[in-house]
């Protein structure tokens, strides 16, 4: 069985690939089909944005597809970046402009205001009929420096709930346990096994 992710985030399709590793599909990213258009992702929510992705690529591969939308809400700013997280710092954002501004916005509040949480919304779809949606939440907090290479986007500037270290200092398998996507990931397999199992 093909899976298609529309997704072009290398380190997205990373993770997704990993977290699918001993699940029977075979995965393909956008970056293996010809021609497929650019989406808007001008959706209000991370839902609207994962449908939006997963129909319409969907609809013009003529296959299964899941899209994952996903964000950091920061309690401070009142849920930002939130749906905007790729594009926080304003047109040509980079992961480093990002948390930069991230933690320019945040000096000086202490830790107990600093609660965040990733959210990430895995969207299926079929032919362009949406099958099912999955979430997974993350909570932690934003900490005070950026710390750690591994991963990517916020992930040094995030302490999970229970941890000491930013998902970008941990071991990635370590994150791939505890994070928004797999949590999302793991509802989303269900979804997908059960519709495979009585549709196709
Ligand atoms: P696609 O739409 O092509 O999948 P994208 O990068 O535009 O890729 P999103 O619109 O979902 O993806 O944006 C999510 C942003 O949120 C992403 O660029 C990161 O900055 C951040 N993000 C999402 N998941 C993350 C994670 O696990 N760790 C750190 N940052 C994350």
């Amino acid at each position: 069985m093909e899976l298609v992710v529309a997704t072009r985030n290398k380190d997205k399709l990373r993770e997704i690939k990993a977290l699918l590793k001993s699940f029977p599909v075979k995965v393909f990213s956008l970056d293996s089909f010809k021609g497929v258009p650019e989406i808007m992702e001008d959706g209000k929510t991370l839902e609207d944005n994962a449908i939006k992705k997963a129909v319409q690529v969907s609809k013009f591969l003529k296959k299964f597809a899941v899209a994952d939308d996903s964000g950091l809400e920061v309690e401070y700013l009142d849920g930002d970046p939130g749906v905007y997280s790729a594009r926080f710092s304003g047109k040509g954002a980079t992961y480093k402009s990002n948390n930069e501004k991230l933690l320019r916005l945040l000096r000086g509040v202490p830790l107990v205001r600093r609660k965040a949480c990733f959210k990430c919304v895995i969207a299926a779809a079929d032919k362009g009929r949406v099958i099912g949606i999955a979430e997974g939440v993350c909570n932690g907090k934003i900490s005070f420096v950026s710390k750690g290479d591994n991963g990517f986007g916020y992930d040094p500037v995030f302490i999970p709930d229970g941890c000491k270290k930013t998902f970008a200092e941990m071991d990635p398998a370590w994150k791939n346990k505890i994070s928004h996507r797999s949590k999302a990931l793991v509802k989303a397999k269900k979804i997908i096994s059960k519709y495979l199992s009585l549709y196709l």
